[in-house]
């Protein structure tokens, strides 16, 4: 892995000083398969870039976590071995904490109420919080709204929860949350959970329809339950330095372009949480398909004082009444 990726960053540093003068190229790289609401992003960018620059820019996509997982790529972006990065917010906080007030569980009535926020005056706050760590945020995209899968049984209120061993990502605000619901919290990085759910590592794992899908978690999980506890947001992310040193119109077409890779990435979402339940029942899935929510939110009512206490109150206000 160490020495593929050195193998990688050379090539691209030769990749740019043999091409400067004509063609930039630039990498970038998801977690999940190419065939995903990830991939519509960067595609989609990556597409909206060469078009709109002639060529001149070209960027190159990772799938699958090839280059590693999400906070290694952010690790990379930051330090500028690589371009662009494009993940979820699950190791975000740990670079950015401002935003970790987003993963806040039932924070977001729906995708529609995310969305609104992410794309308003709050998100690009939160965006531009970014700049001081090295990274440009050029656009929110997102995930989905995440739902838990198991080996162990139905999941049909937060009772069952209780005692199952589950992967959570790498952030802070999701592993209390968890805890808060009687979890077993193991955070592990994406490209490890496959194989940790086919051996009995875990029991189970939390992630959107489309990430479900994506993975091909049914081949290694039995029970899923709609518990649609928390909206995962994500984000196209670029070294600092690389945008600013870009041409004004250049970093234009870069947010439009993201812009329009946000709005691929939200229609793939979409499609995928219409189709997802029946898909996952004929890939052999066992569905629960409504949950009593209330219950979920009632058993989380110490962590939630506590995310009042961490975040403020008027700031979680601020989010759940943004209309
Ligand atoms: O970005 O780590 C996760 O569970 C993420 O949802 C996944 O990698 C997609």
């Amino acid at each position: 892995m160490k020495l593929s990726k050195l193998m990688l960053g050379l090539s691209l540093a030769v990749g740019l000083m043999t091409t400067a003068t004509a063609q930039i190229v630039m990498r970038n790289a998801i977690s999940v398969a190419q065939n995903s609401h990830a991939g519509e992003a960067v595609d989609t960018l990556a597409r909206e870039v060469e078009k709109r620059t002639n060529g001149r820019i070209v960027i190159k996509n990772f799938y699958s976590g090839s280059l590693g997982g999400e906070r290694e790529v952010m690790e990379a972006v930051q330090l500028g071995t690589q371009e662009l990065g494009h993940n979820s917010t699950g190791p975000v906080p740990n670079f950015v904490p401002e935003t970790a007030i987003l993963d806040v569980p039932f924070l977001f009535r729906d995708k529609a109420h995310a969305r609104a926020v992410l794309d308003g005056p709050i998100g690009q706050e939160l965006l531009a919080k970014f700049e001081s760590k090295g990274f440009k945020a050029l656009a929110w995209t997102e995930n989905g709204v995440r739902h838990m899968t198991n080996n162990k049984r139905s999941v049909n209120g937060p009772d069952d929860l209780k005692g199952l061993k589950m992967r959570t990502m790498e952030n802070p605000v999701h592993v209390a949350a968890y805890k808060g619901l009687g979890i077993v919290t193991t955070p592990m990085a994406f490209p490890e959970v496959f194989t940790a759910l086919q051996t009995g590592t875990i029991d189970g794992q939390e992630n959107p329809l489309s990430v479900i899908m994506a993975a091909n978690f049914d081949q290694v999980q039995k029970h899923i339950t709609l518990t649609g506890h928390v909206y995962s947001p994500s984000v196209f992310l670029m070294n600092k330095a690389v945008f600013d040193k870009l041409s004004k119109a250049d970093q234009q077409i870069f947010l439009d372009a993201a812009k329009e890779g946000a709005k691929a990435n939200r229609a793939r979402v979409d499609k995928d949480d219409a189709g997802g339940v029946a898909e996952l029942r004929k890939r052999g899935m066992t569905v629960v398909e409504n949950v009593d929510k209330a219950k979920f939110i009632a058993t989380m009512g110490p962590v939630n004082a506590e995310f009042e206490k961490r975040f403020g109150k008027a700031n979680l206000d601020r989010i759940r009444n943004y209309k």
